[in-house]
């Protein structure tokens, strides 16, 4: 079995943390989490490493679902890692067994075994390599920051030249860097300061760690609590209860970062299981050096949020259903509205350019995904689409069989008016009157 302890640093900066201790987590919203998490594990078809990770970080009690999951993510592993995984996807995945004192060296299952270590550094390499050549990555900064964590955690090579590239990004971004994207940065910056003896590396990932943290006590200072946008909450949280040391004297008021997620309500597990880890005061740092007996600091903290909420909370039967988001009731009075949405699609990227655009009557409160099922049951010549099921629910992969591309860096990209959308099109419910566009667009 792998155990890779963490530097001193890294623990002094994890352990008896002011900030998770001066914040309470709010106990309503951990155990409602914890148990949509566990309910989608045995509903989600695929399995969600970020799951595995949020559960085990929260030393969650349920073993039977940690290990069915496990297990489904062995499976993954051995199936897909050695052929068709993204860097990111194997980082996750490291970082799920780690949580789970798994060795991702020797991921075993269905008679197959797998190296994931040495997949995710070749993975890394490449991730550098397309860097060095065009400029920016094979995927996204996003997955670099989670391959340079993963490789710290477990101490093998790689990470120090992955950090390094990241902090260089963040310190002079080419277009700005996204809220979880900078997040997840900090996360793998902090494990390398821990670990890495060169001064100049040292001096370079603090001042990055230090722009960057700064920049994320002003933006929740500025707007009431928010960094970036609601869902981008989870890894801002974890970023700032790592690295305090790099902002200190300066104090994070993690008390107003709880009470906006508290007020949200969220449904995806992965935007969940982001979340959870800060809630307890943990974050992916700790992947690697958690007890995996029970009893353990994260079960215990977990306990007494749980014995507090169920102290507060209208009680509710053990394996009581948490109450379904999707089946919102809707008023009666509501129940035949039909509310009408304008949709367009645009193409000025590539190929032959189009751009059309319809009115579409839907329910009022169906999501976007409805707007755009029934374009294309009016006009399928114009509006078909394809979705994928990702860890974050429905991607629309293509529109008028224009379909984005990992290799040239496209998507379809979603607005309302000129705001891009901050939900995808399974969650986004449009109001009356509202303009969609779907713009294909680069990352
Ligand atoms: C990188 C990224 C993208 C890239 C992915 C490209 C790539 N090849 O990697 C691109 C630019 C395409 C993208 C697009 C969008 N994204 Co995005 N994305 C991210 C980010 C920063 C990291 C995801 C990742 O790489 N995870 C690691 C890998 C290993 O895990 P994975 O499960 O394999 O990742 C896949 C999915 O995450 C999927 N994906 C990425 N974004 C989205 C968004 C939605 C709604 C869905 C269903 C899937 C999806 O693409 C990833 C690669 O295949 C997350 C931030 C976060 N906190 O997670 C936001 C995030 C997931 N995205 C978000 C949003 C809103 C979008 C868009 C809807 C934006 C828009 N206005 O158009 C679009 C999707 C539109 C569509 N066509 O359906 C939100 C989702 C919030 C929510 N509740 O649904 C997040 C959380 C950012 C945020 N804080 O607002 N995204």
């Amino acid at each position: 079995m792998l155990r890779v302890p963490l530097s001193i640093g890294v623990l002094l900066a994890l352990v008896g943390s002011p900030s998770a201790q001066g914040c309470a987590a709010p106990q309503a919203l951990v155990s409602e989490m914890l148990q949509r998490l566990e309910g989608s594990v045995l509903e989600d078809a695929s399995p969600n490493p970020s799951v595995l990770l949020a559960l085990n970080l929260a030393g969650a009690p349920s073993r039977q679902v940690q290990k069915l999951l496990l297990q489904q993510l062995k499976e993954e592993a051995v199936k897909r890692a050695p052929k068709d995984m993204a860097s990111g996807e194997v980082a996750l995945l490291v970082l799920a067994l780690l949580s789970s004192c798994q060795d991702p060296q020797q991921v075993q299952a269905l008679g197959l075994s797998v190296d994931l270590l040495r997949i995710l550094q070749q993975a890394t390499d490449e991730e550098l390599a397309n860097m060095e050549a065009e400029g920016v990555p094979r995927t996204t900064l996003y997955s670099v920051g989670l391959d340079a964590l993963s490789l710290c955690l477990t101490g093998v090579g790689g990470y120090q030249e992955a950090s390094v590239e990241l902090a260089r990004e963040l310190l002079s971004p080419s277009s700005p860097l996204s809220v979880d994207t900078r997040a997840m940065a900090v996360l793998a910056l902090v494990c390398t300061h821990g670990r890495t003896d060169l001064q100049d590396v040292q001096d370079l990932l603090q001042e990055a760690l230090s722009v960057v943290t700064n920049g994320f006590l002003d933006e929740q200072e500025q707007s009431g609590g928010l960094i970036g946008n609601i869902y981008s909450m989870g890894l801002a949280m974890q970023a700032l209860e790592s690295a305090r040391d790099f902002y200190s004297p300066r104090q994070w008021d993690c008390s107003q970062a709880f009470s906006v997620v508290s007020e949200h309500r969220f449904q995806v597990p992965t935007a969940m299981a982001q979340l959870l880890p800060a809630l307890l005061g943990r974050t992916y740092l700790e992947a690697a050096s958690l007890d995996c007996s029970s009893g353990t600091g994260a079960s215990r903290r977990l306990r007494a949020a749980l014995a507090a909420a169920t102290a507060t909370a209208a009680p509710r039967g053990r394996d009581a259903p948490a109450p379904d988001p999707c089946r919102c009731s809707v008023p009666l009075s509501l129940a035949a509205e039909l509310i009408t949405v304008q949709f367009s699609i645009i193409n000025r990227l590539q190929g032959k350019h189009f751009s059309y655009s319809t009115a579409v009557q839907v329910p009022a409160g169906a999501t976007l995904l409805k707007v755009l099922e029934v374009a294309a049951e009016e006009n399928p010549e114009v509006y078909s689409f394809q979705t994928e099921q990702t860890s974050w629910g429905i991607m629309v992969v293509s529109i008028h069989g224009l379909a984005g591309n990992a290799e040239d860096r496209t998507y379809w990209r979603f607005l309302s008016g000129s705001d891009a959308l901050q939900e995808g099109v399974g969650l986004y419910k449009p109001q009356d009157g509202e303009h969609i566009q779907a713009v294909f667009s680069t990352y």
